[in-house]
């Protein structure tokens, strides 16, 4: 009996927990002054840069839409660090896991989260993150004893 009771429990705090999140992303030119000298164009999403920070929770499951609307460069997302065991075609490098997400298209990116940590995650478009297209991607699991 109390085999299943704790069988049941983490059953539920895993049901609880994880959560489908769904992003919707134009990726755009924005101008910014991120050296603090010169306002440039650099690329952000949804016309805002500094990115939207990622605070994902483990078991969750990303479904993020990423429309391409720069009108002059192809583009990509890639996931740093994540693990994409059996969505190795959801890790984003474009010529190795998949074409190059080009103007007016999008692709979507569907894949869960089976680990934690802090990671990143960026363009893996030619200079495109060092042009802004870059931030945190944090995942936590509220099972963990972090200490
Ligand atoms: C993305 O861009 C299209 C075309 O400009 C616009 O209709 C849409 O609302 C934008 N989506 C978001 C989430 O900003
Ligand atoms: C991320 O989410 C966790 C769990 O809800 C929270 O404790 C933490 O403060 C969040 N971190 C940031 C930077 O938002
Ligand atoms: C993308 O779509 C917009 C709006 O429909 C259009 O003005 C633009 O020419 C298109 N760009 C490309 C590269 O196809
Ligand atoms: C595309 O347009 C942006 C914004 O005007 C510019 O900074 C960038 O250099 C252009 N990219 C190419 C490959 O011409
Ligand atoms: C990848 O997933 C398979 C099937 O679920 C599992 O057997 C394997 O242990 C996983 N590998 C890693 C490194 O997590
Ligand atoms: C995400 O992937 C799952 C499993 O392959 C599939 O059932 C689902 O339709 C996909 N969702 C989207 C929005 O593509
Ligand atoms: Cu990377």
């Amino acid at each position: 009996m109390k085999f299943f009771s704790l069988l049941l429990g983490l059953c539920l705090s895993a049901v609880v927990h994880a959560a489908t999140v769904t992003l919707d992303w134009n990726i755009t030119w924005v101008m910014a002054n991120p050296d603090g000298l010169a306002n440039r164009p650099v690329i952000g999403i949804n016309d805002e840069w500094p990115l939207p920070l990622l605070n994902f929770t483990k078991g969750d499951l990303v479904i993020a839409y990423v429309t391409n609307r720069l009108g002059n460069e192809s583009t990509s997302m890639h996931w740093h660090g994540l693990y994409q065991n059996g969505t190795n075609e959801m890790d984003g490098p474009p010529g190795i896991t998949q074409c190059g997400i080009a103007p007016n298209s999008t692709m979507i990116y569907n894949f869960t989260i089976e680990q934690t940590g802090t990671y990143w995650y960026h363009s893996h478009t030619k200079g495109q993150y060092p042009d802004g297209l870059r931030q945190a991607l944090l995942i936590t699991d509220p099972d963990e004893d972090v200490g």
